[in-house]
């Protein structure tokens, strides 16, 4: 087969392959974006991926791997399509078998996802039917390259057709051309101008088709979101409101994390490609398991009860030392001890499963929701209903605990079980079953790379051991002596806090160094351990220059 004809059947394969995804997400935008092939097939990706594969995904694209991963299916997607194609142009049945294959796989991703509905295969069963009809009018039909420019393996003559054909091409006695020269022997030559004219605007038209399709669908399957009735949800006034943010708890330093972060700047991880669209009109939330009296609540039932309002500092098990996969928010929401108090749980019902709307599980110790921490079913964030990132119309949120073993988001689910016989999401994937956060203290400036001159600089930064307080912090530079930094004030032993320290900076290269201890007097370890199985251990190092004052 020669080049051009693999390149206009590669192209072929890819121009099938983009219509039946364009249809997929259109059909998709009826039976819900997880149904969309490119999603679906990444979500099982992301669900079977090996941890320390994810975890090399999240450190090289950060708050981008899940675009990275739909663009990697996607560019895998084509080079498989361009394969196909040219298959197809040896046996067409070839070529419709590989799409009935990656129709089939569309179909059973989105069939396995949790809570999935039969209707979830339809994007991938009409999207591979459109695809196939395209593959079939390009290789067998009426986009068909007349003829196909290629030879059977061990025909060494050209066949006799094409060849008469060419030298009536108008082409061939036009004078010679660059382009003429080196097409002089290419079988290109052999081919009806007008077929090959019509082959070119077809996959054009529908490459563009299916990027209209495609982005249009997306477009249309997020307008259809929830972010209009987000916009409805009126939230009532908390009966317990969060205490006043003590004055001088921000230092309001540029480089150092606010103490209360934005809802836009809080970080977000979750395992979700496509952000659940939970509407609160239907939205329910069972507690149910091994309990006494179970008990399912609408969204109504949860505003009409007292609400409270609290900062916590929510901390993912996944933030590197001196990370910022941590953030602070004033919640809203309904004490989670109320409402187990309500159902009874059983003796030796010492795990709480909370499960979202897309089968993600988390498991909780009964007894440290019980404990009197103010464990929330949280609807509000910084004063606004939670914004639909953040697990929008309700999530948990639970102080001192990571947020893998406790910040379920659109969660529709508490079940009362043990953690004998339920592991939720992470723990087989490596995690440990109990999360509670470890002491921790990051150096927010200088930063690495600074450029600093000798004389006062302020080192400042913030520290954390949510649920237990932090006592002090304690600075060092080139490993002189630990020096006590100054502690701002913080709303509760469940927040960060901020520090500071003045350095009397010297010219050179200096290494600075920061650890905290919490109220129950333990100091963090300098012992550097990685985030699996739960949470990164050692002190945060800045290497910073500086300069002598002039
Ligand atoms: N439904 C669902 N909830 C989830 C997760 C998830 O993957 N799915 N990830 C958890 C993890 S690992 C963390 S650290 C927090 C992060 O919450 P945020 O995105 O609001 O910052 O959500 C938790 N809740
Ligand atoms: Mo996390």
């Amino acid at each position: 087969m020669s080049t051009t004809t693999r390149r206009f059947a590669a192209l072929a394969g890819i121009t099938s392959a983009a219509v039946a995804i364009g249809v997929a997400e259109v059909v998709a935008v009826l039976t819900g974006p997880r149904s969309a092939p490119l999603v679906a097939v990444g979500a099982v990706v992301v669900d079977t991926v090996p941890e320390p594969l994810k975890q090399f995904a999240i450190d090289v694209f950060g708050r981008h791997d899940k675009l990275a991963l739909l663009i990697g299916t996607a560019v895998l997607l084509a080079g498989f399509a361009a394969l196909l194609g040219v298959l197809a142009v040896r046996r067409l049945a070839i070529g419709l078998a590989g799409v009935a294959a990656f129709g089939a796989l569309g179909v059973a991703a989105a069939l396995t996802r949790p809570g999935a509905d039969l209707v979830d295969a339809l994007p991938s069963l009409v999207g591979g039917g459109f695809g196939a009809l395209v593959l079939w009018a390009f290789i067998a039909g009426p986009l068909e390259l007349n003829p196909w420019p290629w030879s059977p393996p061990g025909d060494q003559l050209p066949p006799p057709g094409p060849a008469a054909a060419r030298s009536a091409d108008p082409v061939a006695a036009a004078p010679a051309t660059r382009e003429r020269t080196v097409a002089a022997d290419a079988p290109l030559e052999r081919t009806d101008p007008e077929s090959r004219r019509r082959f070119l605007t077809g996959t054009g038209a529908l490459l563009g088709a299916a990027a209209v399709a495609g982005f249009g669908g997306r477009w249309l399957a997020g307008r259809r979101g929830v972010s209009a009735a987000r916009e409805a949800v009126v939230l009532p006034a908390p009966a317990s409101p969060a205490p006043a943010v003590p004055a001088g708890a921000d230092l309001s330093l540029t480089q150092l994390a606010p103490y209360v972060s934005s809802n836009f700047g809080f970080y977000r991880i979750d395992t979700a490609l496509v952000v659940p669209q939970v509407d609160p009109e239907t939205w329910q939330l069972r507690i149910h398991g091994r309990v006494r009296n179970p008990i399912t609540l609408s969204f109504a039932d949860l505003l009409a009860r007292p609400l409270v309002e609290r900062y916590v500092t929510l901390a993912c098990v996944s933030n590197e030392v001196g990370g910022d996969l941590i953030g602070n928010a004033r919640w809203l929401g309904v004490p989670i001890r109320e409402l187990l108090d309500e159902v009874e749980p059983e003796e030796g019902a010492d795990q709480v499963v909370g499960r979202s709307v897309d089968g993600w599980t988390c498991g909780t110790p009964t007894a440290l929701l019980r404990d009197g921490r103010d464990a929330l079913l949280a609807v509000g964030m910084n004063g606004e209903p939670l914004p639909v990132e953040h697990g929008f119309p309700v999530r948990m949120v639970v102080p001192g605990l990571y947020g893998y073993v406790s910040a379920c988001k659109w969660v529709t689910e508490l079940e009362l079980t043990s953690f004998s016989d339920f592991d939720a999401y992470w723990v087989p994937r490596g995690w440990s079953p109990e999360g509670p956060i470890k002491t921790q203290s990051r150096i927010d400036t200088p930063r690495p790379r600074n450029r600093l001159t000798a004389g006062p600089v302020t080192v400042a930064g913030v520290a954390w051991a949510q649920h237990r307080g932090i006592r002090r912090v304690e600075v060092r530079v080139d490993d002189g002596p630990w020096q006590e930094a100054e502690l701002a004030p913080a709303v509760s032993v469940d927040t960060w806090v901020q520090w500071s320290w003045r350095w009397a900076a010297t010219p050179g290269e200096h290494r600075l160094q920061v650890r905290a201890t919490d109220a129950t007097g333990r100091t963090q370890t300098d012992r550097r351990q990685d985030v699996v199985p739960d949470g990164a251990t050692g002190w945060h190092t800045v290497r910073v220059t500086v300069r002598p004052a002039a």
